[in-house]
């Protein structure tokens, strides 16, 4: 007798969950979790002990930003360009109906106008503010244009190079009229702006078009990065070259006498999280750093070996990391480090770790566990971190004193509910 249609229905739906456990590249079964053992932020390559914050911050912490390096990301190869420049090219103080003050900026890495460059946008609250209060800002990279993050229709429409899709109006790999506002809802511009903050944000693919090419193009070009497979080894890739972009962009809203560079957080979603994560790790500049289903490479624990694995991501995505890290392909268990320890090298600054119980590739556990094995090193600078020895339950979010972490129902994304909790947690790690 055939199958009804509902019968085959479910029966194709229960078939991902079936292979899971066994198809190479990724795990959603807790019960398939190896034991594993992690690395301790606290104990010296010679094998001392560190018990204070000096010799974290001189002896510990290099260490770590090395590995890191040599082994992950691949190494920054330099800072900011001597000749980097920028310009306003748009200003308008009465942008969003009166809500908000918006501000373009074109910022050139080399002396060229038709060299490697990036687009900043800024939205802050209206008005000019006090010379003794410059907005605290959160910072981001967009996937779709500076347009993508508010319908405002005078936002300049990006021209680079973009992956098509049909759902966001992307097509032959430009960004169309349609494009304006598809990510505003993971942006949430008015609310942040009313609540006291500006936000700005760049395009990733300004830095480093998402896809192999993009390592021999704009800013891999200023420092002759190599193709996917023929890099040194400890060669940066994308996410390398995103989070420097995010530094560049901190460069600049430095210069803006209206914006509080002391007071940037830096967020990112997904792989833009890893790349938030990685800037926040380099640079001590951001004084907080958002992780929103960053996962594998990002605040995920890679050798619980749960979600995307190591060698899956290597796999997918080549050009993010260096060529190193597909040494650990299959070999968790033999990184010399965890990102626990990448979230550590952010210490003493508050790190705000979220998941989404609906994404299990990007492992909600292992995002949850790394913010939780950083403590030891808040600790050392008389923080208590998290504060809680277990995930909280969904939508019980945890700010803590130097971490937070909260996981919310509904799937891969950035929620309003998501960003209720960041500003929260930005009124008490940067309003003060
Ligand atoms: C996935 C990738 C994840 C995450 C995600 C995203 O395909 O496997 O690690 O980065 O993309 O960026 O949305």
């Amino acid at each position: 007798m055939p199958l009804s249609y509902r019968a085959a229905a479910s029966l194709l739906f229960l078939l991902p969950a079936l292979f899971a456990a066994n198809t190479p590249g990724f795990n959603y079964e807790e019960a398939s979790v190896p034991p594993y053992s992690l690395p301790d932020p606290l104990m010296l390559i010679r094998g001392t002990p560190v018990t204070d914050a000096a010799t974290w911050r001189t002896q510990r912490r290099p260490e770590l930003l090395e590995i890191f390096s040599r082994e992950i990301y691949g190494r920054t190869p330099g800072g900011r360009p001597s000749q980097m420049h920028w310009a306003i090219t748009s200003v308008d103080r009465a942008a969003l109906g009166g809500k908000a003050v918006r501000k373009e900026l074109t910022v050139w890495f080399t002396e060229k106008k038709d060299g490697p460059k990036m687009h900043l946008i800024i939205y802050q609250p209206p008005g000019a503010p006090a010379a003794h209060t410059p907005w605290p800002t959160f910072l981001g990279l967009n996937y779709f244009g500076n347009n993508c993050i508010n319908a405002d229709p005078h936002i300049s429409l990006s021209t680079a190079w973009m992956r098509t899709s049909a759902e966001f109006k992307v097509i032959n790999n430009r960004a169309t009229e349609g494009t304006r506002g598809v990510h505003a809802s993971r942006w949430n511009v008015e609310a942040i702006v009313a609540r006291g903050y500006a936000t700005a944000s760049i395009y990733y693919g300004d830095l480093c078009e998402d896809r192999p090419e993009g390592l021999t193009r704009d800013v891999a070009t200023l420092f002759g990065t190599g193709s996917v497979d023929q890099r040194r080894p400890d060669e940066w890739g994308a996410i390398g070259i995103w989070a420097w972009g995010l530094s560049r962009a901190l460069d600049v809203l430095n210069a803006d006498p209206e914006i509080d560079a002391r007071r940037v957080a830096v967020h990112g979603h997904s792989r833009l999280g890893k790349a938030a994560l990685w800037a926040g790790a380099q640079d001590e500049r951001f004084a907080l750093v958002i992780s929103n289903d960053s996962g594998a490479g990002g605040a995920a624990l890679s050798k619980r070996i749960f979600g995307e694995t190591v060698e899956r991501i290597n796999t997918s995505f080549p050009f993010w990391f260096s060529t190193r890290f597909r040494t650990y392909n299959a070999r968790e268990a033999s990184l010399p480090v965890d990102q626990h320890q990448l979230i550590a090298l952010i210490a003493p600054r508050p790190v705000h770790v979220a998941s989404a119980e609906g994404d299990p590739w990007a492992d909600p556990r292992g995002e949850f566990l790394s913010a939780h094995h950083a403590e030891p090193v808040y600790a050392l600078f008389g923080k208590k971190g998290l504060g809680v020895k277990n995930q909280p339950a969904v939508n019980q979010p945890v700010l803590g004193d130097g971490l937070a972490y909260h996981i919310r129902t509904g799937v891969h994304d950035i929620t309003a509910y998501d960003w209720t909790q960041y500003l929260n947690f930005g009124d008490k790690v940067l309003n003060r």
